[in-house]
């Protein structure tokens, strides 16, 4: 999805502008602006690393279906976290997310989503101060 690696690159203004701009004189803040997570029928597009540690997601169906969403690591079977509730369509909903650092798995499994490619991966990175920023190491061209 073009959309997931325009998150992920942190360059591109979210297309809702319900948000006031930051104010210009402030340095960057420790803790990440409110990432979301964007479901449809069948995807999920969110940003490809998330920091640890608590933090609040925003949750949006813009589908016309219901969604769900749980994380898992990649090598466990259970689930790390959960969102409380399925959301209905049109919904947005913000969660606080707490997940330690490793690789893991996005995935909607309502009524057999996740077998429809409604999943995706992610990294969790260490918090903010980290020289180790993924998202950031990308080739400039
Ligand atoms: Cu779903």
């Amino acid at each position: 999805m073009l959309a997931t690696a325009c998150f992920a690159a942190g360059g591109c203004a979210e297309p809702d502008d319900d948000r006031p701009p930051p104010p210009a004189e402030t340095p960057p803040p420790a803790r990440v602006d409110t990432m979301q997570i964007l479901m449809d029928e069948y995807t999920i597009s969110m940003p490809l690393v998330l920091p640890a540690g608590p933090h609040p997601v925003r949750f949006v169906n813009a589908g016309f279906e219901e969604h769900n969403i749980y994380f898992r690591r990649m090598e466990d079977t259970l689930a790390a976290w959960v969102l409380e509730r399925r959301l209905n369509p049109g919904e947005r909903r913000v969660a606080t997310v707490e997940l330690e650092p490793g690789a893991y798995m996005a995935i909607c499994d309502f009524s057999g989503h996740d077998g429809r490619g409604m999943f995706t991966e992610f990294t969790v990175a260490p918090a903010a101060d980290s020289p180790e920023r993924p998202d950031a190491a990308a080739p400039a061209s």
